[in-house]
């Protein structure tokens, strides 16, 4: 049996975090091997409800847990930490602007990325989940100088697996012979969805996918409104997928992506593609292991171009709301 790897999860108590650690307590993101130790982060009126949560994962002896924990401060919920999932974040209520949700979450995205940076573990891997998954995670990488900033990433997985599913159904085989599908952009509606480098059990240019009618007006709305969706039919906001693509986004940066696939993730861009550098942005990308890498040297047309840089200055005006109100 290995060391356990510590993986911290904030916002522990909420529907996210109910559908993920269980999960993660049985061994789905670093296999059967590998023992997990759980620190978990609430705000103070919450720590009850994930103290009940831990009650609930010591009456599943889960052989593979080696401990959990539950902290209200964040120096703490992330000392030691090989992995933060940062789930918990400020919900927009009912009159916010979308300014005043940025700078809500910065005051919480700050501190927790100076935690990392002062106290996780040499090979920390940081996701953030919170929403704006994008400027949270930029906020809390630059409050971390010291972690190099590609250990940071934001969750673009669940639209990258909605897209699979979806062109799975219209090709009519399961989500498992499809590859090489991109997100760009921001996890927001205005992402791009990008389906021009598909392949079905690795043959490129099914023609079933080459209908620009149906991904301009079906496939893209589809993926990119799907949470609206979910919200609608299911009374409240996808958990279980979240959970899911959170492992799977984990699993495979540790783990390595697939020799002949890749999948997405938000990343610091370096100005790949033509994306300004300093802002997260979703790219295709691979992992052996250590590091994600952007997906080199894929063609985009005019169409694609287009629509990365309309998601790209959503990601900007975000990135200048929280910098002109002085929280980066
Ligand atoms: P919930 O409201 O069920 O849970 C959030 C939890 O975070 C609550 O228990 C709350 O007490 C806690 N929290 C708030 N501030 C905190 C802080 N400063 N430190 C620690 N914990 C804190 O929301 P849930 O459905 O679990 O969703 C969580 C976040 O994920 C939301 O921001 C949501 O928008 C976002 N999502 C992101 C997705 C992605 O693909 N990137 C998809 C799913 C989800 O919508």
């Amino acid at each position: 049996r290995r060391e356990p790897v510590t993986i911290t999860v904030t916002g522990a108590a909420g529907q996210i975090g109910y559908a993920l650690l269980f999960r993660v307590a049985a061994g789905a993101m670093f296999g059967p091997e590998v023992p997990v130790r759980l620190r978990l982060l609430e705000v103070p009126d919450a720590l009850r409800a994930a103290e009940g949560v831990i009650l609930e994962l010591e009456d599943c002896a889960f052989p593979l847990l080696a401990g959990v924990e539950v902290f209200d401060d964040a120096n703490r919920a992330l000392d030691g930490a090989s992995v933060a999932v940062l789930v918990g974040a400020r919900p927009r209520t009912a009159g916010m602007e979308r300014s005043d949700l940025l700078a809500a979450n910065a005051g919480i995205f700050a501190p927790q990325g100076r935690a990392i940076n002062d106290h996780a573990a040499e090979d920390i891997r940081v996701v953030v989940v919170g929403n704006p998954a994008n400027t949270n995670a930029l906020i809390a990488q630059s409050h971390a100088p010291d972690v190099p900033a590609a250990r940071f990433s934001a969750l673009t997985r669940l639209d990258h697996n909605r897209a699979l599913a979806q062109v799975a159904k219209r090709v009519g085989i399961d989500p498992g012979h499809v590859r090489r599908l991109s997100i760009w952009g921001n996890h927001s509606s205005t992402q791009y969805p990008d389906l021009s480098n598909v392949t079905i059990d690795g043959v490129a240019g099914h023609p079933r996918l080459a209908d620009e009618t149906w991904i301009r007006d079906e496939f893209i709305p589809r993926v990119a409104g799907r949470g609206a969706e979910i919200i609608e039919v299911r009374g409240r906001s996808s958990a279980a997928s979240a959970a899911n693509a959170i492992i799977d986004h984990v699993r495979d940066w540790a783990g390595g992506t697939a020799p002949d696939d890749w999948t997405s993730a938000a990343l610091l861009s370096r100005g790949e593609y033509g994306v300004p550098e300093g802002i997260f942005c979703s790219f295709p990308v691979v992992s052996a292991g250590q590091d994600w890498q952007v997906v080199p040297d894929l063609e985009l047309d005019a169409g694609a171009r287009k629509s990365i840089a309309a998601s790209v200055d959503e990601i900007l005006w975000e990135r200048q709301v929280v910098q002109a109100r002085g929280l980066l």
